[in-house]
């Protein structure tokens, strides 16, 4: 699909919507997310490199809120063991149809199951990789404990998860310097004043960021015996959780 230029908050908005990955953020969504989260394109290829690292013979990779399936594929290019699949999942109707679209243009060794559900509903099984990148802070935070535990339990033994998320500091000045900085951010990749504060405002109670602690806490509540991060580029980090 060509890429096209994510302009959605571009003009003033009488009323702001809460965001929604619908058809017209599909469109613009490989632009979006690029210019939106800072070293996306680092964290895609090293979950290649992770995958090709810690995928085993006879398990299943998942890409848990794959969107249009970039770290799928970043995985399927760099998995070398035979019957491993990938699982990628996501509400989004108009995110998996698309996925389905760009792969039959692309068909290659390693199998890739898309599927449209809500990743609190799938069960996780037989997985020696799950990556959530940048999806659970979009999880009600009352939901997030017992999907992480599940998660864990779905992991075999010597497993990883490799979790990316938007963080929140304790400390209220690094959260305004943060925010600063990821606001400068947008502007330099030429991102408006009235995109940025719009698409805040969507945002808003949709996308809910924690701090490092509280993930970590939550990771080691559920089992995982090694939590670091391995990516920080101001507020947007990657974790590494071990089994
Ligand atoms: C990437 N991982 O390009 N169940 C399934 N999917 C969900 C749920 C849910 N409960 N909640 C949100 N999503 C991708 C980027 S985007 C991040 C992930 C962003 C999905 C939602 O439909 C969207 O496609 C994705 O999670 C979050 O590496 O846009 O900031």
């Amino acid at each position: 699909m060509p890429a096209s230029k994510d302009s959605l908050y571009a003009s003033p908005l009488g009323e702001i919507a809460a965001f929604s990955f619908d058809e017209n953020v599909v469109k613009v969504f490989p632009d979006m997310i690029r210019r939106s989260v800072p070293g996306y394109g680092t964290m895609i290829s090293a979950i290649g490199l992770l995958a090709g690292r810690y995928a085993r013979e006879n398990s299943r990779c998942y890409d848990l809120g794959c969107s249009l399936g970039a770290a799928a594929l970043a995985m399927r290019a760099n998995i070398a063991v035979r019957n491993c699949k990938i699982v990628a999942v996501d509400c989004s109707e108009a995110m998996i149809e698309q996925c389905r679209r760009d792969i039959e243009l692309a068909p290659a060794e390693v199998d890739i199951e898309w599927r449209c559900a809500d990743i609190r509903d799938i069960e996780i099984r037989d997985a020696s990789v799950v990556v959530l990148n940048f999806t659970l802070q979009f999880i009600p935070l009352e939901d997030r404990g017992r999907f992480i535990a599940g998660l864990y339990d779905g992991l075999l033994p010597g497993g990883v998860l490799i979790l990316s998320e938007k963080l929140a500091f304790d400390d209220k000045r690094q959260q305004d310097l943060q925010t600063e900085m990821h606001h400068l951010f947008k502007k330099a990749q030429g991102y408006s004043e009235l995109e940025i504060s719009q698409k805040r405002t969507a945002l808003e109670n949709v996308l809910i960021p924690e701090t490092f602690s509280e993930h970590r806490a939550r990771l080691e509540a559920a089992g995982f015996s090694s939590v670091e991060v391995w990516f920080q580029y101001f507020n947007f980090a990657s974790m590494i959780a071990l089994k």
